[in-house]
């Protein structure tokens, strides 16, 4: 959390003015719900743009609402997509450079690139001219921009189908010491290129652009990008997992500072339901486990509906989640908690049973939302890994 928002919650908890700090919690998560981040994609008309938009936003080409894809360059002037389930990421698919007749500054006049938090340039075989031209008016104007190299799937199942037994880390090796070259003698020290394929962004480099996203963009905006990303890697996974245990931590605290007032049988007086049940869901969000991303995957990958549900354990996993389905699973997260833990679970638990009946002290909802997180999170790596298994690469 913010450091400013951290000292002055530190306060109001000191001053024991429980229903301000939970409004200073609830506050900073909305701040952070919808702090913009705005991504522009550039570079020469069919270098595969609109495709990596589209892979941004986890859709796959030519389905509903999909930025348009093609052999002819169809985007003329700049189309704003914005990130189906965090609309506060919003990614800009721009004309190729070239088909506009403008020169650079121009071009970036044309897309208003004050508004953008960053470029990523694409280019699908060589750097161009223009390429080289717009990245030094980008940077020219005190923005950022990354080169991706893409369609690398195609030169490996090119090279491959030349020489079966050719060695993929050389090849990658030759793309980026080529791309490296060319970015050189048109005036870059040491550029630096990521080589990806926008219809299969877990291999190669894709990880690298987003690990260097993340040590370069400001910290609110990390944390949105990283909710917001596909699952490209058990690594990412495990990233949103550690993003969303903090967000609990702080739900929690808000939800037993706000909610003395909204007691739900079950729960603790003095936990809020409607903060908890909303952070579940996000949870199911982020990692991709809500029937409608479910159903996004299994249309990018190929692999169907049922063989990744049949991955699901958590009852919260592709369900529309409710408030009722959200109190049973606590309840019942929090008996197993209650029961695994020897001194809390003997001295609080005799039956099992028992636990709905009671009230759950704030603690004990906190470890049970850590836990229903941990079940999601076990969840999303099996169903990444099934994804990806029957849909290997190229
Ligand atoms: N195999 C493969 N095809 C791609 C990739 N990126 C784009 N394409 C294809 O290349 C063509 C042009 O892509 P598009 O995204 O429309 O390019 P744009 O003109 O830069 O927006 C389309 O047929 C895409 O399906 C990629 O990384 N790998
Ligand atoms: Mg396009």
């Amino acid at each position: 959390m913010a450091d400013k928002y951290k000292a002055i919650l530190q306060t109001e908890l000191q001053n024991n003015d429980l229903p301000q700090s939970a409004k200073m919690v609830l506050d900073y998560l909305d701040k952070l719900k919808n702090f913009p981040l705005i991504i522009a994609i550039t570079g020469e008309s069919g270098s595969g743009k609109s495709t990596l938009v589209n892979a941004l936003r986890g859709i796959r080409n030519r389905t509903e609402g999909a930025a348009p894809t093609g052999v002819v360059e169809t985007t003329v002037e700049p189309t704003e997509y914005v990130h189906p389930e965090m609309p506060n990421i919003r990614i800009w698919d721009l004309p190729g450079v070239g088909t506009t007749n403008f020169t650079a500054d121009k071009y970036l006049e044309y897309v208003g690139f004050e508004k953008y938090d960053f470029f990523i340039i694409v280019s699908s075989d060589r750097f161009r001219e223009n390429d080289a031209k717009l990245a030094k008016e980008i940077q020219r104007m005190n923005k950022k921009f990354y080169f991706v190299r893409s369609k690398i799937d195609h030169n490996v199942r090119d090279e491959k189908e030349e020489n079966p037994n050719f060695n993929e880390e050389d090849l990658l090796k030759l793309i980026r010491d080529n791309c490296t070259k060319e970015l050189q003698t048109m005036g870059f020290e040491s550029p630096k290129v990521f080589l990806a394929s926008g219809v299969r962004l877990h291999l190669y480099e894709f990880e690298d652009l987003w690990k260097t996203l993340k040590e370069e963009l400001p910290k609110l905006q990390r944390d949105a990008l990283l909710l917001a990303l596909p699952n490209i890697s058990a690594n990412v996974i495990e990233q949103k997992k550690k993003t969303l245990e903090r967000k609990i931590t702080w739900l929690s605290v808000a939800s037993a500072a706000a909610g003395a007032a909204v007691p739900v049988p079950g729960l603790s007086a003095g936990v809020d339901l409607s903060i908890i049940v909303s952070c579940v869901i996000q949870c199911a969000i982020s990692l991709g486990l809500t029937p409608g991303l479910l159903q996004k995957l299994s249309d990018v990958t190929g692999v169907s509906l049922e063989d990744l549900k049949a991955e699901l354990k958590s009852p919260l996993a592709g369900v529309k989640i409710t408030s009722a389905l959200v109190l049973q699973v606590l309840t019942r997260s929090a008996a197993y908690i209650l029961a695994t833990t020897v001194e809390e679970g003997a001295r609080l638990v005799p039956v099992i049973g028992t636990v709905v009946a009671m009230s759950l002290s704030c603690a004990t909802t906190y470890k049970a939302l850590k836990y229903i997180l941990n079940t999601l999170a076990e969840d999303t790596q099996r169903v990444f890994i099934k994804a990806l298994g029957l849909n290997s690469p190229v």
